[in-house]
């Protein structure tokens, strides 16, 4: 026997929280998540965003998502750049935890779209460049696996 989530977001209901930090990068990634959704039949007004300050801040937001029972998935983007703090090491590391403990604590999916990259060149590839969209891909993420928990009941 084979179980997989199928890819259709029709009467999903989503979060997306998302890092103001590093906006420029953080926008792009929500453009994909919100661009996957609709191309797998999710609707315009499916999709509730969540702006926090920075990734350190997502997993608190993203807790209280997954307790209010409004969402049928989150999806946490943001950009963490080693160019640019001698903390990158520290908040990838927490917001990597924290989203896994979320997601770990049994309410929906939670999804990490959260780019580490060493530079700013590289989360641009990353986020709609060459190298795809990591928030395209979280979202597409968030909807299999909504579907596939369906079928675990
Ligand atoms: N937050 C990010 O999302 N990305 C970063 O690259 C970043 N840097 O470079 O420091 C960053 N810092 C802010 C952090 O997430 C918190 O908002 C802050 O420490 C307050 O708790």
């Amino acid at each position: 026997m084979i179980v997989q989530g199928s890819l259709n977001a029709q009467g999903l209901r989503f979060a997306i929280v998302i890092s103001r930090f590093n906006e420029t990068i953080s926008v792009r990634l929500l453009d994909g998540a919100k661009d996957c959704i609709l191309r797998h039949g999710g609707a315009e007004d499916s999709v509730a965003v969540f702006y926090c300050p920075g990734s350190f801040e997502i997993p608190v937001v993203a807790q209280r998502l997954s307790k209010s029972g409004k969402y049928d998935a989150i999806i946490c983007i943001g950009a963490v750049i080693r160019g640019e703090t001698p903390h990158f090491d520290y908040i990838a590391a927490e917001a990597a935890k924290g989203v896994a403990q979320v997601a770990l604590s049994g309410g929906c999916p939670v999804m990490f779209g959260i780019l580490t990259a060493d530079t700013t060149e590289q989360a641009m590839e990353r986020s709609g460049g060459k190298a795809g969209n990591r928030g395209w891909d979280a979202a597409l993420g968030a909807i299999e696996m909504v579907r596939l928990l369906e079928q675990i009941k």
